[in-house]
């Protein structure tokens, strides 16, 4: 057993999760490391000790430049606001950490490049956290597309929508501040939606676009959350990202594609969800009941045909075999458990983990093309190279 000395730079909503999955991850899916969790890093002391205690973590930080300089750690985790995501990675990489970062990989596609060239140049291991792949029901979904069961691919259609800000009087959180999130519900869950599509569908070639923000100014939080620098004020702020974004695309396959991410669809608070309609069947998945997936074959018999609903924990699908008995069913927090997993197992076998930032730049070139595609009002290419 070898000791993975990780640093985890952010203890909020992301640190959380990832915590849980380092701590998890060696009892469920033991293996050549052992993560050692050694010291969790934020701007504010008191929290981050908080968060030190409440989730295992041997020593505090608030300073990240020294964190990734240190020579006793070997993973460096970025699960900060995505205004931190460009210089922590160069920073980790040029250090020669590995690195974890939470999605979107950066702010811009540009950012984005830097970062994968940063990496490419360290020659560190590098994974993207789009968590969702790591559902077995996702995997396999992919399983089944790659077997090709549904035939020629006509449509996919990804819908991701919340709705924690759909009240007018919710603050003014740093994600709906564009200098710290880069854009709104684009960036945060559209990405996740565009990752998925490419991930099952291939990639996305052109697209057209448009983006709407409904409530343009919030209240002004007067906490850390706030938007950068409005902390303590009163009053109100503008909000600089998107609420709503909706996009058709073109994929390299020859299918065509339907999107929408909004935060603003009262009851569904993380419907993430896709179908994909092929010559020979269909699929469809809904993140809120994510240990199903739905297959419709149309080779069933004459009035037998129908979406039958898979329950995918049986141990013949990724992951499920090491948590329980099937139908014994699993949640959000595994699929960064299998995440780490999948890191830990492309560590030991000296390969490059998946999604990476390869798949991060390839996703930024999307999120560029429907921002330039709402920009000008057309169809505009995605541009990767
Ligand atoms: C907020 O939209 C959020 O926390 C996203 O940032 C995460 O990526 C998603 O998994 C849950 O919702």
């Amino acid at each position: 057993m070898t000791e993975l000395n990780v640093a985890l730079l952010g203890y909020k909503f992301m640190g959380k999760a990832h915590s849980n999955a380092y701590r998890q991850v060696g009892r469920f899916f033991p293996g050549k490391y052992q993560v050692r969790m050694k010291v969790i890093c934020g701007r504010d002391a008191k929290a981050a000790a908080v968060a030190a205690r409440q989730f295992g973590w041997e020593e505090v930080e608030t300073d990240w430049r020294k964190v990734v300089r240190r020579k006793d750690i070997d993973v460096v985790d970025v699960s900060t606001p995505g205004n931190l995501h460009h210089a922590m990675a160069i920073a980790a990489a040029s250090n020669g950490k590995h690195i974890i970062c939470e999605k979107p990989l950066g702010n811009s596609l540009a950012e984005a490049k830097e970062m994968l060239q940063a990496v490419e140049k360290a020659g560190v291991k590098h994974m993207l956290m789009h968590n969702y792949r790591k559902i077995p029901a996702v995997a396999f979904a992919r399983k089944l597309m790659q077997a090709g069961r549904l035939g020629r691919i006509y449509h996919y259609h990804g819908a991701y929508l919340q709705d924690w800000i759909l009240d007018p009087k919710f603050p003014l959180v740093w994600r709906l501040d564009k200098k710290v999130a880069g854009s709104g519900a684009l960036g945060d869950i559209g990405s996740h939606a565009a990752d998925l599509a490419q991930f099952l569908n291939g990639d996305i070639e052109s697209v057209t676009a448009q983006m709407t923000t409904f409530i343009k100014e919030r209240p002004l939080p007067d906490t850390v959350e706030g938007a950068w620098g409005a902390r303590g004020k009163k009053g109100k702020g503008r909000v600089t990202v998107d609420d709503d974004t909706n996009f058709l695309a073109r994929f390299k396959n020859g299918s065509v594609g339907v999107f929408e991410s909004s935060r603003f669809c009262g009851g569904r608070r993380n419907f993430n969800t896709f179908q994909i309609y092929g010559s020979k069947g269909s699929l469809a998945f809904n993140l809120e009941r994510m240990n199903e997936l739905e297959l419709y074959e149309g080779a069933d018999p004459p009035g037998e045909q129908g979406y039958k609903t898979i329950n995918v924990t049986e141990t013949v699908h990724p992951y499920a075999g090491a948590w329980w008995p099937p139908g014994h069913i699993i949640g959000y927090e595994h699929t960064f458990v299998h995440a780490i997993h999948d890191f830990l197992v492309a560590l030991e076998k000296d390969r490059l983990p998946e999604p990476n930032f390869y798949d991060g730049v390839k996703i930024q070139a999307v999120l560029d093309a429907v921002e330039r595609s709402a920009r000008a009002g057309k169809w505009e290419q995605v541009k990767n190279q």
